[in-house]
């Protein structure tokens, strides 16, 4: 394979190199960071009170950790370290309590997070040639913009289509010859089994490519979308509190996510511990963001659960690659004892090729009994009217989970497109226990 860099010597630096500048680009973030109060106060009782007290990239584990609680405390300009007149964007992520986290950009931040996504996308064999059409939120959320201007800087055709209206899409992807979308997952699938239902006829459209993203995913739902549509999907990790897409991408190979370790700075620890986990161990992905100046934030929790590969890259990258996240640290369900994440499902029922496009989980209390319920649509061409297979059908799918989880679900089977559907993120957890318990 032919691999191109929007950077090379950037994405190649020797690792030497690459940690020197790391080395000091942290130095210059701290001495923003100090800016703040926050971190006047969390840096100083560290013993952190100018750059100069950063003598090693080491040193960084000498900085305390940064949590989302904190973020929202802050709000709303608690971590603002240039005079406002001086910001051009701001972004926010609403999370699940409704206190909102926002993130600012000066010009110089827009410009560097641009040009990390736009070194994510070239990396997936993309170029100016292409036409994209981003099919995701734009407004608050980082991933319509974000995606937006490192297309642009690629120089592909940017077709800003949003989230939703999958006969729209359709009609936009035939009239401009998309050859590039960018979704979550489920909404790839949502697309696919809308096609179907719409008979567009897959030669029809120029599709090569996907960038998927946003919430986690198995490898068999990737797959599973790369077979149904013929195309490649990039796995595509970022976060709000990161500047959004761009963190980390997969490139040609679609092994592994490799992280940008010139903008950012990625440590794993054990979530109960907070100390480092061995090299190739999961645990929870911690980062420091050394390419924004006006929101710094240095040693964010991220909560995501992830490890480094060990292995070099063969596409000659050294920016190390993480494994695909299968969740985070709090989505994991624990039910009747036994710890489980909503990925661990998805693994096992994507892997089934009757199982259709879209799922849910549901925890209920019976009695004192936490009781897991697995509702799946069944796919195209599965009738509901014809019992027996579809008991079978049942059954096979309640064995496996019940072999891959050790716990015996009960499994509903859905016609397809009667579940749900979110063009964003979607929601597959509905968890009704009582919340005391
Ligand atoms: O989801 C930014 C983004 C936009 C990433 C578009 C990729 C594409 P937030 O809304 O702040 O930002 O959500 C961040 O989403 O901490 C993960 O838990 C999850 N997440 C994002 N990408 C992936 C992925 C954007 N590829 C949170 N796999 C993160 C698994 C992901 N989880």
């Amino acid at each position: 394979m032919i691999y191109q860099y929007w950077n090379e010597r950037m994405e190649t630096l020797p690792r030497a190199e690459l940690e020197a500048y790391q080395l000091e680009q942290l130095k210059k973030i701290v001495a923003v960071a100090l800016r703040t109060p926050f971190y006047q106060k969390r840096l100083g009782e560290a013993g952190i009170h100018d750059a100069d007290d950063i003598r090693s990239l080491a040193d960084i584990r000498r900085v305390p950790f940064t949590t989302k609680h904190d973020l929202r405390d802050g709000f709303p300009y608690g971590f603002l370290s240039v005079p406002k007149d001086e910001v051009i964007r701001l972004h926010a992520s609403s999370g699940t309590t409704g206190t909102p986290t926002t993130i600012y950009f000066n010009k110089e931040d827009i410009a560097r997070w641009t040009n990390f996504v736009a070194r994510s996308i070239y990396a997936t064999g993309c170029n100016k040639t292409d036409v994209f059409q981003n099919m995701i939120t734009y407004g608050l959320f980082t991933g319509g913009l974000g995606f937006h201007f490192g297309g642009e800087a690629v120089g592909m055709l940017v077709i800003p289509s949003g989230a939703g209206n999958t006969t729209r899409q359709f009609k936009l992807m035939q009239d401009f010859g998309t050859t590039v979308v960018h979704a979550t997952p489920s909404f790839l699938l949502h697309v696919e089994a809308k096609m179907r239902e719409e008979g567009v006829m897959r030669e029809s459209l120029a599709l090569k490519r996907a960038f998927a993203g946003a919430e986690p995913y198995s490898e068999d739902t990737r797959r599973r979308i790369e077979a149904l549509l013929h195309i490649d999907v990039y796995n595509s990790y970022g976060l709000s509190e990161m500047n959004g897409p761009g963190v980390a991408f997969e490139c040609q190979t679609k092994d592994g996510l490799h992280i940008w370790e010139d903008g950012y700075i990625a440590e794993i620890v054990n979530p109960d511990t907070l100390e480092p986990v061995p090299d190739g161990e999961v645990g929870e992905l911690v980062l420091t963001c050394l390419c924004r100046e006006a929101s710094p934030i240095l040693r964010y929790r991220t909560r995501d659960l992830t490890g480094f590969y060990t292995e070099p890259c063969s596409c000659g990258r050294t920016h190390r690659r993480l494994r695909r996240i299968t969740g985070r640290t709090d989505d994991m369900l624990i039910i009747n004892g036994v710890n489980l994440f909503p990925s661990q499902i998805e693994e096992v029922i994507m892997s089934i090729k009757e199982v259709g496009n879209n799922y849910l989980i549901v925890v209920e209390k019976e009695g004192v009994l936490d009781r897991l319920t697995v509702k799946t649509e069944v796919g195209l061409g599965i009738f509901m009217d014809d019992t027996r297979p579809l008991n079978a059908l049942k059954e096979r799918i309640r064995k496996t989970l019940q072999s891959m989880i050790t716990i015996n679900p009960r499994v509903e089977l859905h016609e397809s497109g009667s579940l749900p559907v979110s063009e964003g993120k979607a929601k597959r957890v509905q968890d009704n226990r009582p919340k005391d318990v």
